[in-house]
């Protein structure tokens, strides 16, 4: 019978430590047996059957990792939910999958109890200490291993499914164009509900038996300090993280700057992506590190597609070339031709990397593919040899802290506030965030009223999604056709003081 190749490499590292938390160091075989115990418990607690959903909400850890084993031991797909969704998105996400059952950390069990209304049984992982027996389940490439919900072009989010076969690929592609090795150590301080944090950093690491330092969150004195420590020869991270991180060394006085710049200079490979690295931001930090930093690009529906050379120019601005086993070509986005070198088009996809479509969205997943080719609805440019990324073909993503956000969810979210009659959401750019999220809003809430509709944002919306800036206006600019002219709105912000 195939196993999962992660269980079959795990077996292999046994007594290597695996990870490093705030709950101890775990080894190899901790986290095989704990998947385990956690699929037998899982077995027992809900009649879980192949293909089942089953929604994680579940601290970085021991407890996270093996949860997601768990459920490919069950033979079901793995939905791990966002810490930092609000009740409602919490609801969307439960509803839309379907999921058979919900997983938490005891600690977390009330926002699901809360977020599920009695329709999706919510079970804590710590009582998962069964001794059901399940059926082994045949490791198959072509069944559904994970959702992700990702925000787009329609309001609500949709979920990505990738199959164990995508995950393979993508994990694989990775190691061997950044030559992964058993002795790599890497902090991980990004959501776990993210491509990044997940396949990148966790999924790479495990597969090569690596090791991972997991923190709560990203505390930039506490990475400074083991980087002086020596504890990472990886760091993969969003342009925002190198932005903070550039602020806070300038902060420090000379001699301790000193101290980290150097060991920074000593890891073997420092990523920037999920959003656009300034080339500003990429040569500042080779000046005050010696690194230069490694971008490259990909997206939540086939994880990383294009990357600058390990060994070779990483060129600032650019997003270097294809990943091994991942097709690219551009696309023009008014003939529809496939375009040559130095000529802008959509970044169009193919590969055992790519993901089969979204979960029970069959005209979203028809309207992203042309043919076998996924389409990016990002804009970029071959030049000597390397991609550029000019910019989205929708003004409506926005790229915040790394998180690719909707205007249109957030628009149809502040919709709902009764004293909103009219809204438009924005991006504007901003040197630490990559864009700030703006809304321009008609309404008869006041400038001193703001703070509660801040507060009232916090219970629909993830804190990442609530607008920092707002414009409180008479009427939207819109054009003959009575549609909202989104430059327009932008450009409103550039006019006004900032709120906070
Ligand atoms: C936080 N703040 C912000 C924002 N977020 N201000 C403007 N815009 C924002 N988006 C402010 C808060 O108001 C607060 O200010 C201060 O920053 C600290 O807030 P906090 O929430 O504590 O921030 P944090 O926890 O330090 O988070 C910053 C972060 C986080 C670590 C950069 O946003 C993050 O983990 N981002 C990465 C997301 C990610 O992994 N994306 C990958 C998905 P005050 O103190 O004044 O109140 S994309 C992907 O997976 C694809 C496949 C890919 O290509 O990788
Ligand atoms: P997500 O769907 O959250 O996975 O975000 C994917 C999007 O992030 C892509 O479609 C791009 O718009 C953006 N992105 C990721 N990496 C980069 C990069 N290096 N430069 C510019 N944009 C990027």
């Amino acid at each position: 019978m195939i196993k999962n190749p992660f269980f079959e490499s795990a077996g292999r590292f046994g007594s290597r430590r695996a990870l490093r938390s705030l709950q101890g160091d775990h080894t190899y075989s901790d986290l095989l047996s704990r998947s385990q115990t956690l699929a037998s418990g899982m077995g027992c607690l809900v009649d879980c059957r192949v293909g089942d959903r089953i929604a994680c909400l579940v601290e970085p850890g021991l407890d996270y990792v093996a949860a997601q084993w768990a459920c490919w031991r069950l033979g079901a797909i793995f939905l791990p939910l966002s810490l930092s969704a609000s009740p409602a998105e919490l609801e969307y996400a439960l509803n839309d999958s379907g999921a058979a059952a919900a997983f938490a950390s005891r600690s977390l069990a009330q926002r699901l109890v809360q977020a599920a209304k009695g329709s999706t049984p919510i079970l804590a992982t710590e009582d998962c200490e069964g001794i059901h027996t399940h059926g082994a389940v045949p490791h198959d490439p072509s069944a559904g291993a994970m959702i992700l919900y990702t925000s787009g072009t329609t309001a609500r989010p949709k979920g990505v499914l990738t199959t164990h076969g995508n995950i393979q690929a993508q994990i694989e592609s990775l190691v061997e164009a950044w030559e992964w090795s058993p002795f790599d150590r890497i902090p991980l301080f990004l959501p776990l509900h993210h491509v990044h944090g997940i396949i990148n950093i966790l999924g790479c690491a495990l597969w090569t038996g690596a090791e991972v330092d997991i923190m709560p969150r990203f505390d930039v004195a506490s990475v400074c300090a083991r980087f002086v420590a020596g504890e990472y020869t990886v760091f993969m991270a969003v342009p925002t993280i190198y932005s903070l991180l550039v602020s806070y060394l300038e902060s420090l006085p000379a001699d301790e700057r000193e101290s980290v710049t150097r060991a920074v200079s000593c890891l073997r490979l420092m990523v920037s992506g999920s959003a656009a690295l300034p080339a500003s931001l990429h040569e500042k930090w080779s000046q005050l590190t010696g690194q230069a930093l490694l971008e490259r690009y990909g997206m939540t529906e086939m994880a990383m597609a294009l990357s600058n050379p390990l060994k070779g120019e990483r060129r600032p601005g650019s997003v270097g070339q294809p990943l091994p086993g991942v097709e690219i070509r551009l696309v023009s986005e008014t003939g529809g031709a496939v375009v040559g070198s130095g000529e802008p088009g959509e970044i169009q996809i193919r590969g055992r990397n790519v993901f089969p479509g979204y979960w029970n969205k069959p005209e979203a997943t028809a309207a992203s593919f042309s043919g076998d080719w996924f389409r990016t609805g990002d804009v970029a440019v071959l030049e000597d040899g390397y991609y550029r990324i000019l910019g989205r073909l929708s003004v409506d993503i926005i790229k915040s802290a790394g998180y690719k956000l909707s205007a249109l969810e957030i628009e149809s979210v502040l919709l709902e506030h009764p004293d909103i009659r009219e809204c438009a959401v924005v991006g504007i750019p901003d040197a630490t965030w990559g864009e700030i999220v703006a809304a321009a809003l008609v309404t008869q809430i006041t400038d001193d009223k703001l703070p509660c509709l801040e507060e009232w944002c916090r219970l629909k919306m993830s804190r990442y999604k609530i607008p920092r800036r707002w414009a409180l206006i008479e009427n939207l600019p819109r054009n003959a056709m009575g549609k909202v002219v989104k430059p327009e709105v932008k450009n409103l912000f550039s006019a006004l003081a900032p709120n906070n």
